[in-house]
């Protein structure tokens, strides 16, 4: 399998853990998924209704800001696209941000994304992985369980929000956590958009 490092990134084999903040404990009770925004309708789903939906296998290179890439982790997942379809969005609705858990709030969190990129098999919420070095199993608590989205390669790793509580549809593109802090709104590695 061909890999390229996008400039200024250095490969790692082992999966490091970042994150504000402390760590989510899942709660099936007072956990859902929100689909809201420039929707038709607002779409409110539970863990078991989620859990129904088609899933994906894919493998996605991950790019951290802080420089590490991880190849070939292989995810199991619900792809982007299997949501997007739950909803009818407005006329010009070309944005989302991806709303995860922040210190308390399960709405502290959010990543800003365009939605043509992610309509591919690449773009998945995430709940099992595997690699060379380690057998299929659950995402762990600190890289986001019960749900955690995993980016295209073509976006760096904090647009991957971890313990995922729903997705806000837009029609124009507004800053998440990072992207308020100054982090880019575009984030391509191989471009190396890593600040604004
Ligand atoms: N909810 C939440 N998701 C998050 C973050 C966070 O602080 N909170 N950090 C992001 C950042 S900056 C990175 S690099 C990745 C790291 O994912 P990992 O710890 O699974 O490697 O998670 C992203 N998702
Ligand atoms: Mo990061």
């Amino acid at each position: 399998m061909k890999k390229t490092l996008p400039p200024g990134q250095f490969e790692t084999e082992s999966w490091p853990v970042l994150h504000q903040g402390d760590v989510y404990k899942f709660n099936e009770e007072t956990w859902d998924f929100k689909l809201f925004g420039e929707v038709e309708e607002e779409k409110t789903l539970s863990y078991s209704e989620i859990m129904t939906l088609p899933k994906t296998i894919s493998t996605i290179d991950m790019h951290c800001v802080t420089t590490w890439s991880k190849f070939g982790t292989t995810f199991e997942g619900i792809a982007f696209k299997e949501l997007f379809n739950l909803v009818n969005v407005k006329e010009n609705v070309n944005f989302i941000q991806i709303f995860g858990y922040y210190n308390g709030d399960r709405f502290g969190y959010s990543a800003n994304l365009p939605i043509a990129p992610l309509l591919g098999d690449d773009a998945l919420f995430v709940y099992r992985w595997k690699d060379d070095n380690h057998p299929w199993q659950d995402i762990s608590p600190k890289h986001g369980y019960p749900l955690r989205f995993i980016p295209p390669a073509s976006f760096y790793l904090w647009k991957g929000t971890k313990w995922v509580s729903g997705i806000r549809f837009m029609k124009e593109d507004e800053a998440g956590f990072w992207e308020e802090l100054g982090y880019s709104m575009t984030a391509n590695p191989f471009k190396e958009e890593r600040y604004r």
